[in-house]
């Protein structure tokens, strides 16, 4: 089977519907056409300033999400970043062979730091994409689930594994990015010109998986929209309503010209209504599972534990292919 991987961060106490339907739901997809590596990437949490606490809480809430969306230990491999030390040992090996200046690149991190300065960033954060690439490169990836946010630092992937492999000799496979195109890029329901973000978004603009259902159906019905009536997908100007179809579509398994058949001669309120309720349906049966798997850490902990030794057994053969070929000593 070909091989994937992706992460997901723990940086909040609930994932969004961006990170559910550009990442999560796509990696339950995958499970069984894939030979599947799935991690909460604890390193990269702690590139902004953290809470010990909360990070400990929202690793296990990350993974217990993960399950409630439907990830079976069975099927795929799950674990905490942190527990794979071969990541941050490749990390190095992978900062060694990147340039300065193709570093600097990175909007994203030109993004993230525009806010207090990139005196104020830590150098972790800019070298955050190195560390995704260790990420992928160890597991021998072939695809990369992940949303439009994440192209860049993907093909910065496959530049520095095709560096590798020219300079030391074939250690990488060079993988291919899986972004599904229709939910790659969730808009903010406030401002439907940004993606809807952790950090960037207002709390209005955010739908938290594991929020009060009743908040979250508020939420939709109170989502910008525009001052026409009709119920039309044009992302150029009607960047609200596209949005809600998109999520519609995802959610509802429906596509956007039979919802807008369905809209035909309705109104928005009809619509909001219609994907608040079925963003109950969805994620109020979601936040019960989680809760439930969050009860029991000690099996939750031994899924983690788990998952990591499986994870350790690729990613520490890739390691010592990339330590020998390097020049690295054998012990
Ligand atoms: N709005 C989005 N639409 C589609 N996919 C998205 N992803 C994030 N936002 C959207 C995808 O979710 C996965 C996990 O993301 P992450 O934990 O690495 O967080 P992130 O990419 O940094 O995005 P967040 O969650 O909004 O945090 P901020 O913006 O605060 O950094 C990734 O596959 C990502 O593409």
């Amino acid at each position: 089977l070909p091989r994937v991987l992706s992460g997901i961060q723990p940086t909040a106490d609930s994932f969004h519907l961006g990170n559910y339907l550009g990442a999560v739901r796509n990696w339950v997809a995958m499970q069984d056409d894939y030979d599947a590596y799935y991690m909460v990437v604890d390193l990269h949490a702690i590139t902004v300033e953290h809470d010990p606490q909360a990070l400990r809480r929202r690793t296990r809430v990350s993974a217990a999400q993960l399950l409630a969306a439907g990830l079976e230990p069975q099927r795929c491999a799950l674990f905490a970043q942190s527990h794979v030390p071969e990541h941050a040992q490749l990390a190095w090996v992978m900062s060694c062979l990147t340039g300065f200046g193709e570093a600097s690149r990175m909007t994203q991190f030109k993004d993230k730091s525009a806010k207090h300065g990139v005196g104020a960033a830590s150098v972790g954060l800019f070298t955050y994409p190195i560390l995704m690439v260790a990420d992928v490169l160890l597991y021998q990836a072939g695809f990369v689930p992940v949303g439009e946010d994440q192209r860049q630092h993907l093909e910065l992937t496959r530049d520095l594994a095709q560096r590798f492999n020219t300079r030391y000799g074939k250690a990488f496979t060079v993988p291919e990015p899986y972004i599904i195109k229709d939910t790659a890029k969730i808009m903010d329901l406030q401002d439907p010109t940004s993606k809807m973000s952790k950090s960037a978004s207002s709390p209005g603009g955010i739908l938290e998986l594991l929020d009060d259902p009743k908040v979250n159906a508020k939420k939709i019905k109170s989502a910008v929209t525009d001052t026409e009536r009709e119920i039309r997908f044009d992302e150029e100007n009607k960047p609200g309503v596209a949005n809600l179809l998109r999520i519609y579509a995802a959610l509802g398994e429906r596509t956007i010209p039979e919802l807008e058949r369905d809209y035909e001669g309705k109104g928005y309120g009809d619509l909001k209504k219609d994907l608040a309720d079925l963003v109950t349906e969805t994620f109020q049966p979601f936040k019960e599972r989680t809760e439930e798997i969050l009860a029991d850490t000690g099996k939750l902990d031994a899924i983690l534990a788990e998952g990591a030794e499986k994870a350790r057994e690729v990613a520490s053969r890739t390691l010592a292919e990339v330590y020998d070929k390097i020049g690295f000593l054998s012990k």
